[in-house]
């Protein structure tokens, strides 16, 4: 996060993370769309549309005194392209996980939980971060709550849960504006606040 006095704006880093296919993509583009802002994701593709390294965009918010300017990415899921995970995840603010709750692939969810841990360690239990589980609408979904008992769920704070759908934009905005809220609470609970007013 920079807050910028002179200029009043707060900038943050919001990083979408998950498994190759999750939704991840569809997700920031539904998210921009909302905001009238659908052509406005860098998306840098393979020659078969997947995420190469990362989507970028960005989404501004303005009150009388600040703007708040927000940066998105999202990784690519794509084993090769690992090495460009730790750039888009340096400096972020919070975290919104999108898994794929399709019951073929929950081991795939895990092994990229466990990739976010080994990433951060401690830190991700204080992480301002949302579990989106995605792709709802089909029929052969897991049990969530297996699934948060097996990441350890209870010993995180500053976490919700969300179910969505990202190809019909369900949950999507939600998830947003439900991880800024945890990242306002987490500067105002480190008396940030202050500086702001
Ligand atoms: N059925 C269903 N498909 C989805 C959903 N979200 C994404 N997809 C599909 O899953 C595939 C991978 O999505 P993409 O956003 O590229 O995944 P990424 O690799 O995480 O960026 C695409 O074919 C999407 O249309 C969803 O909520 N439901
Ligand atoms: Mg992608």
């Amino acid at each position: 996060m920079i807050i910028d006095h002179l200029n009043q704006t707060i900038q943050l880093k919001i990083c979408y993370f998950g498994p190759a296919l999750s939704g991840k993509t569809t997700t920031m583009k539904s998210l921009f769309n909302h905001f009238g802002k659908k052509d406005k994701v860098l998306s840098i593709e393979s020659s078969v549309g997947r995420t190469l390294f990362f989507d970028y965009g960005t989404i501004s918010f303005k009150n009388q005194q600040w703007l708040l300017k927000i940066h998105l990415y999202s990784t690519t899921g794509q084993d090769f392209y690992i090495i460009t995970r730790p750039i888009t995840l340096q400096a972020i603010d919070g975290i919104i996980f999108v898994a794929d709750s399709q019951q073929s692939v929950y081991y795939r969810n895990l092994t990229s939980w466990n990739e976010l841990c080994n990433y951060f360690g401690d830190y991700l239990i204080k992480m301002p971060k949302i579990l989106a589980f995605n792709k709802q609408d089909l029929p052969d979904t897991f049990d969530t709550s297996e699934f948060l008992e097996n990441i350890n769920y209870f010993k995180h704070k500053n976490f919700k849960i969300k179910k969505t759908i990202a190809i019909q934009g369900v949950g999507v905005v939600e998830s947003f504006e439900d991880l800024i809220g945890l990242i306002f609470k987490k500067i105002h609970k480190s008396q940030l606040i202050s500086l702001m007013e």
